[in-house]
């Protein structure tokens, strides 16, 4: 053991700290002091079964957590979850000079660079919206600092829906007025200004970090549609190019135009929510089918040109915006087309049938074959599947499966990740289609208070941490442990700083070391059913 012991860890609310004089313990007590001017709030739990664990806000209490400071060079801190019920806790640590055989070691490597990270973020459906203000205000605030503020997760990604989806409380469109083809009535609905518009300048007002809103369409107007209805298989009548598709086009330069009157620009559109549902027989809720075909030539001919010949020709256009089983067929028809590909940003991925499509097979070959348009994930939930229960109150295992998620598409060239619902209530609604699912905040509004699931401290694992232009870097892992699974990505922060997120979906400890050639080790241990984010600056910075 002659090298083990030489670096120590503190924790930020005192630690051992073996024979301290009094005047360390002073010290100790003005940094406490320190901290808790800073505001730093802890977890009130509650237990809906053993380890199931949510934290509780109401108006006037809500766990917090300090603005980031990064340590001072040659200690880390180190941001720990777990299903043992730590939520985001902070501790300090020494860089060692050595290390004492860890069961595996993860070594930096700066020089080797990958995609840049646009972000985090989950979406504003109008469920969100009235479940968030169903709370009473100040509990509505604790929810939107949780999430955008220095105090919360800092999320920088919102996706809108454009109009109506499952998520609303009935179907409709801008313009619900049968053939409308010049658009005389679109308008914005009770959900745009009463609702989202609202919660989306708050959410700005809460934020540090600038905000790129993302819109969606579910449905066109129904005299749009083949099958004249909200649901169920249709697509635009006609073909690309004609008076149906240039309506359809038109219709999102209105709802740009219309959000830029409130004052909200977007950063991005979506083509189509999961253009694959629409051809669907019978699909349950709101949708618009294309193939690939139909939505590179209704780009190529109408969307693109619309979008290019306005004021918002600056916006990013995503393609896809559906399971990711459909790379990378989808881009190579869309993007191996001049004429659509000169549109078109980025891909959108959802997660509901990652499980028959591997990422190697999938979202790996599409950045192979297109490296300038960027991936981003754009929708998952847990709870869509028949065979899953729609809200667990506390369930760990699903913040395991969102990190694990993550950290999968982070690892393959994926630039960030958005949640679904940022708020459902207990029943995982409302929803006029049923179509309940889980959310990282949980209302109860007959108690006025909300939920922080499990899955909302491993999203913040990373939103926090990771923030927009990071980018990522290598990582090697040594070959010797077997049977310890961690996964782990690692990140060079635009400030120079180092972020690494080791997860253990496992339920051993398991006993590792990382190494920065620059900055030396850490000797560390991920406890099972746990996740860790380790930042550090670097004594000389690897160049950005
Ligand atoms: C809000 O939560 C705090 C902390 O759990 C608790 O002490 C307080 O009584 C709650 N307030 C109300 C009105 O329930
Ligand atoms: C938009 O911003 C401008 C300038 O800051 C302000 O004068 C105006 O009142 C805002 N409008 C809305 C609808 O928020
Ligand atoms: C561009 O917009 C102008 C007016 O806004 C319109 O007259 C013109 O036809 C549009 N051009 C194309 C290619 O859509
Ligand atoms: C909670 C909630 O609003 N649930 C709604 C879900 O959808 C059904 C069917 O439309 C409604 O009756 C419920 O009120």
């Amino acid at each position: 053991m002659r090298c083990c012991r030489a670096g120590s860890e503190r924790t930020g609310s005192g630690g051992a700290m073996g024979a301290v004089g009094a005047l360390c313990r002073r010290l100790l007590l003005v940094l406490l002091a320190v901290n808790r001017a800073a505001g730093a709030r802890p977890c009130s739990p509650k237990y809906f079964g053993r380890d199931a664990m949510v934290c509780v806000c109401n108006a006037t209490y809500c766990d917090t957590l300090d603005p980031l400071v990064l340590p001072a060079i040659g200690s880390y801190a180190k941001y720990e979850s777990s299903k043992a019920g730590k939520r985001l806790e902070r501790s300090e640590g020494s860089f060692q000079r050595s290390l004492c055989a860890p069961d595996v070691v993860l070594t930096l490597d700066t020089t080797q660079r990958f995609q840049r990270v646009k972000g985090f973020g989950g979406s504003i459906t109008d469920a969100a919206a009235i479940n968030i203000l169903s709370l009473p205000e100040r509990a509505q605030d604790h929810v939107l600092r949780s999430y955008f503020s220095e105090e919360g997760l800092e999320y920088n990604l919102i996706r809108l829906p454009m109009a109506s989806c499952d998520f609303s409380l009935h179907a409709y469109t801008y313009d619900d007025i049968p053939y409308d083809y010049e658009l005389t009535h679109f308008s914005l609905r009770d959900e745009d200004t009463k609702l989202k518009i609202p919660l989306l300048h708050r959410a700005s007002a809460v934020s540090k970090r600038p905000l790129s809103l993302y819109a969606s369409p579910w449905t066109s107007p129904t005299w749009l549609k083949t099958s004249e209805s909200y649901v169920g298989k249709g697509t635009l009548k006609g073909q690309a190019g004609d008076r149906y598709h240039k309506t359809w086009a038109n219709y999102f330069i209105r709802f740009l135009d219309e959000y830029a009157k409130h004052n909200l620009t977007f950063w991005a559109v979506t083509a189509e929510n999961e253009p694959t549902a629409g051809l669907i027989n019978n699909y349950p809720f709101q949708c618009l089918g294309f193939t690939a075909e139909q939505q590179r030539d209704f780009i190529a001919q109408d969307l693109g040109p619309a979008l290019a010949n306005s004021s918002h020709r600056h916006i990013q256009l995503i393609i896809l915006d559906d399971n990711r089983l459909h790379l990378p067929h989808w881009a190579k028809v869309v993007l191996e087309d001049e004429k659509a590909a000169r549109y078109v940003h980025g891909i959108g991925i959802h997660w509901y049938l990652d499980f028959i499509g591997p990422i190697q097979d999938t979202v790996l070959p599409t950045h192979e074959l297109f490296p300038d348009y960027f991936i981003l994930a754009t929708e998952a939930s847990i709870g869509a599947h028949f065979w899953e229960r729609d809200v667990i109150l506390g369930c760990w295992e699903r913040g395991n499966q969102y990190s694990h998620s993550i950290l999968t598409n982070l690892n393959n060239y994926v630039t960030g990740w958005t949640d679904w619902n940022l708020a459902l209530d207990m029943e995982g609604g409302p929803n006029w289609s049923k179509n309940y699912v889980d959310s990282p905040v949980i209302v109860d509004s007959s108690k006025d208070v909300f939920y922080k699931q499990p899955m909302f401290y491993h999203l913040g694992h990373f939103s926090k941490f990771i923030p927009e232009g990071s980018q990522r870097v290598g990582l090697a892992v040594s070959k010797k442990c077997r049977r310890c699974d961690l996964e782990h990505s690692a990140f060079l922060r635009p400030d120079g700083a180092i972020v690494l997120v080791v997860l253990n979906r496992s339920p051993m400890d398991v006993s590792f070391g990382i190494s920065d050639p620059r900055a030396g080790f850490i000797e560390a241990v991920a406890p099972g059913d746990s996740i860790q984010t380790f930042l550090w600056k670097q004594p000389r910075p690897a160049e950005e």
